[in-house]
């Protein structure tokens, strides 16, 4: 089982890297500053998947692929205001990532952008998931690169971005990875705060997104997240009208030590010894990272 995982997740990670400079880039300036050797030494945090809320897809299309591969469903967060719904899910081994799998909540948009979505997803009478060999990592390495619904046009994407740009993300760039997570508490001493990551990363010449400011704090004071804008990638849509449109992005995070493990020496450790899970009010803001307030900041 964690060979099939493995076999996704390595499939995953290329594509993303191909798409994303930042991450390339990230890891070339934490070697040039001798953080890391290779990027092997990188702890990946988790890695997110964005869906919609709609008959035969969504979360609960979408975590089969992962309950399959052995991940546990943790806790829920929803979030009124972007109206999405997300659920986070526990890795089999501790060297595998979390992941965290939001979805639109279609049913809440207005009556012409639900529409417009069911223009698209409603030919599906099936769920693609059912269909598919969960046993074959190429099988399901392409499945989560592959199209449920057309291109959208140009037009229909716009209208959609004016009302919910999580919804426009989500049906140009579907299943592809949203990000992937730099654990920075495993870093060296001068980068393992989300503070120094952050400092290190702006005078690099990153841009990070700062909505709720540069890092964002869950209320116990105990996970701390911060994140690259996400880069403008050039979309072709239905009938070859090009448009250039938010991508994907890098996160950074910080689980501190839980109080009542403070006094283990720190090579002592591990994942179950520091804060778990997700923050609602860290997230929210989070998801900005590809909205238009944070990437016109890098024009
Ligand atoms: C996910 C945003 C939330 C986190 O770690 O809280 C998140 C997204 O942008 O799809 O990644
Ligand atoms: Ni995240």
């Amino acid at each position: 089982m964690n060979e099939l995982l493995e076999g996704v997740l390595k499939g995953l990670m290329s594509r993303y890297k191909e798409r994303v400079p930042d991450v390339s880039a990230v890891m070339a300036a934490m070697k040039k500053e001798g953080v890391i050797q290779n990027d092997q030494e990188i702890e990946n945090d988790h890695i997110a998947f964005r869906s919609l809320g709609v008959p035969h897809l969504g979360i609960q299309s979408l975590e089969k692929v992962f309950l399959h591969l052995g991940y546990t469903k943790r806790d829920y967060y929803f979030f009124p205001e972007k109206k999405l719904n997300a659920y986070w899910y526990a890795p089999p081994a501790e060297k595998f990532p979390r992941i965290f799998v939001s979805e639109l909540r279609v049913g809440d948009l207005s009556p012409a952008s639900q529409e417009l979505i069911h223009k698209y997803t409603g030919t599906l009478n099936s769920d693609p998931v059912d269909s598919l060999d969960l046993n074959d990592a190429g099988k399901v390495d392409a499945f989560l690169h592959s199209h449920f619904w057309s291109i959208p046009t140009l037009q229909d994407y716009l209208a959609l971005h004016k009302e919910s740009e999580y919804a426009a993300w989500v049906m140009y760039n579907k299943y592809y990875l949203n990000h992937f997570t730099i654990s920075v508490h495993s870093l060296k001493a001068g980068y393992n705060t989300i503070q120094e990551f952050n400092a290190f990363l702006e005078r690099n010449g990153f841009v990070l997104n700062d909505s709720g400011g540069k890092y964002k704090e869950s209320p116990d004071g105990l996970l701390l997240q911060s994140s690259t804008v996400a880069k403008m990638i050039e979309a072709e849509f239905a009938n070859g009208e090009k448009h250039t449109i938010s991508g994907s992005y890098v996160e950074f995070a910080e689980r501190r030590v839980l109080p009542q493990f403070r006094s283990l020496p720190p090579q002592e450790i591990g994942r179950q010894h520091r804060r778990e899970g997700f923050e609602a009010q860290n997230a929210n803001r989070i998801f900005e990272s590809t909205y238009s307030s944070q990437t016109t900041k890098l024009s």
